[in-house]
């Protein structure tokens, strides 16, 4: 087993009841802007994916830290954190399709907020084979379809300290 298994912090879903709304507020607070927008029947949602971070801006704080210049100096970011340096993750504004659907009936019991979060992971298949055999009940046994093309498995929150946990593997077959 290569670990650890999950390799970056992919997404966090977040479920609101106006999608078109939430993303004009995401817009207009955070300057995000969606990259794709999709409906999945199979999951129940209209959704979208806002990128925040970009791989221009990530290059060059990169070739600063390697040119050696003070972490402090660019950007005032910390030494010793070079997660915040790397990588691009997303919000994804989830819409339920109807009330009897997760986000749905999320929406009804909490209200809106996150909902869960979606880390990468290198193998969908064998993810859920690991994390399987130590005991998390798996929500999929077999990947889905998810968004922008991705192979996605959901684990459930009971056995996670409440929180929904999505993994997620793009390049694959779903
Ligand atoms: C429900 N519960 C949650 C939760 N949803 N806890 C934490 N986070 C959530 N998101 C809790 C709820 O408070 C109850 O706890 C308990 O689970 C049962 O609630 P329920 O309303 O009766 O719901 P269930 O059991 O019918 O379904 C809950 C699960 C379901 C999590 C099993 O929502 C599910 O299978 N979700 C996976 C699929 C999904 O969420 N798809 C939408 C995103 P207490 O009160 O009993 O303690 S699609 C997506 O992300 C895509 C496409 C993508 O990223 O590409
Ligand atoms: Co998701």
């Amino acid at each position: 087993m290569v670990l650890p298994l999950l390799t970056r912090i992919d997404h966090v879903g977040i479920a609101c009841r106006d999608l078109d709304h939430t993303v004009e507020l995401y817009r207009a607070t955070f300057g995000l802007e969606v990259v794709s927008t999709e409906i999945n029947e199979e999951q129940g949602v209209r959704e979208a994916m806002l990128r925040v971070g970009s791989g221009a801006a990530v290059a060059g704080v990169a070739a600063q830290v390697a040119a050696g210049l003070a972490n402090e100096a660019a950007e005032g970011v910390p030494l010793g954190r070079p997660a915040v340096l790397s990588g691009t993750g997303y919000v994804q504004l989830l819409e339920p399709l109807g009330p009897d659907t997760p986000v749905g009936k999320f929406l009804a019991r909490r209200g809106e907020g996150i909902h869960h979060i979606g880390y990468g992971v290198t193998d969908v298949r064998q993810a859920l084979s690991e994390i399987g055999g130590t005991g998390i009940r798996l929500l999929d046994e077999r990947p889905r379809h998810g968004s922008m093309g991705a192979s996605i498995a959901f684990l459930h929150p009971a056995d996670l300290g409440g929180v929904l946990t999505e993994l997620v593997q793009f390049g694959a077959d779903s």
